[in-house]
């Protein structure tokens, strides 16, 4: 794949602009490599990055980072083979058990993920997931609400990385458990909805351990000459493949030993 950019500084910000609205007003746009075959990866984190600034710029704060396609079951499901990074905002977070209203999305999925608060600043290239295991402080059940800005939710990895991972809300469990007492490899996973199991699975199916993943993200930022600050939330990716879901649903995520997070779709 061509890596080096091939967009101009005004298409970079027209494509932000068109993605961002199509976020805040739930409205699905065509796949933007459907126009411009030529995208590069390059390009892709560029937009992704301008539309960051933009919700900066609007008021919005970082809360967090995301992995996304880290697990087989998502990259399978999703057609891609290769984990991908976005950003997490404050407007994106709810608090757990929140209602979220189905309007103000467009074609929701959610996942259950294992999220991470690291202690000390983390700074790739070369970041291995020993480093990485050393770096998290606590583990928290969560639940990502994905919900691509693309028709059907069709894209593919270029696509999606300028989406900002399809990312659209979160939900960190309220209770987390100190990474020291736990073997983030083999926890249980459980994602239920309407008290009905979805899905099972464990931190192995996250890049083989959730530190690789962290680790992963170390070493994407690194490429853009960024660390990952200490006190830094990491969603390192969906466990199991995503699921759609609709108004009236209880979604729940139990990580073993960890705790729960929940969510209703209203
Ligand atoms: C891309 C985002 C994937 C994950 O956890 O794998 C993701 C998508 O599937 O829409 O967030
Ligand atoms: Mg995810």
């Amino acid at each position: 794949m061509n890596q080096s950019t091939t967009l101009d500084e005004t298409s970079v910000g027209r494509l932000a602009a068109l993605l961002h609205d199509a976020e805040t007003n739930a409205r699905e746009v065509t796949k933007i490599t459907d126009a411009l075959p030529d995208l590069t990866q390059e390009d892709a984190y560029a937009i992704q990055h301008e539309i960051l600034r933009i919700r900066l710029a609007n008021g919005e704060r970082l809360s967090g980072r995301k992995m996304g396609l880290t697990s087989f079951a998502k990259m399978k499901q999703m057609g891609v083979e290769r984990p991908i990074y976005g950003f997490l905002t404050d407007r994106s977070c709810l608090v757990d058990g929140a209602e979220l209203p189905m309007r103000d999305l467009i074609h929701p999925k959610v996942e259950a993920e294992i999220s991470v608060i690291t202690s000390h600043e983390l700074r790739g290239p070369g970041c291995t997931a020993t480093e990485a295991l050393a770096a998290i402080d606590m583990v928290y059940a969560s639940i990502e609400v994905i919900d691509s800005r693309y028709r059907d939710f069709r894209f593919d990895l270029v696509s999606v990385i300028a989406d900002n991972t399809s990312a659209a809300r979160y939900v960190i469990g309220a209770k987390g458990a100190p990474a020291a007492l736990l073997d983030l490899r083999n926890l249980g996973v459980v994602l239920e909805r309407n008290g009905e199991v979805l899905a099972t699975g464990a931190g192995a199916a996250v890049l083989g351990h959730p530190a690789a993943s962290l680790a992963a993200l170390v070493n994407m930022l690194a490429a853009e000459n960024q660390s990952l600050p200490a006190g830094t939330l990491v969603m390192t990716g969906g466990v199991t493949e995503a699921f759609r879901v609709d108004a009236g649903d209880t979604v729940h995520v139990t990580v073993q030993g960890v705790g729960t997070a929940e969510l209703k779709l209203v």
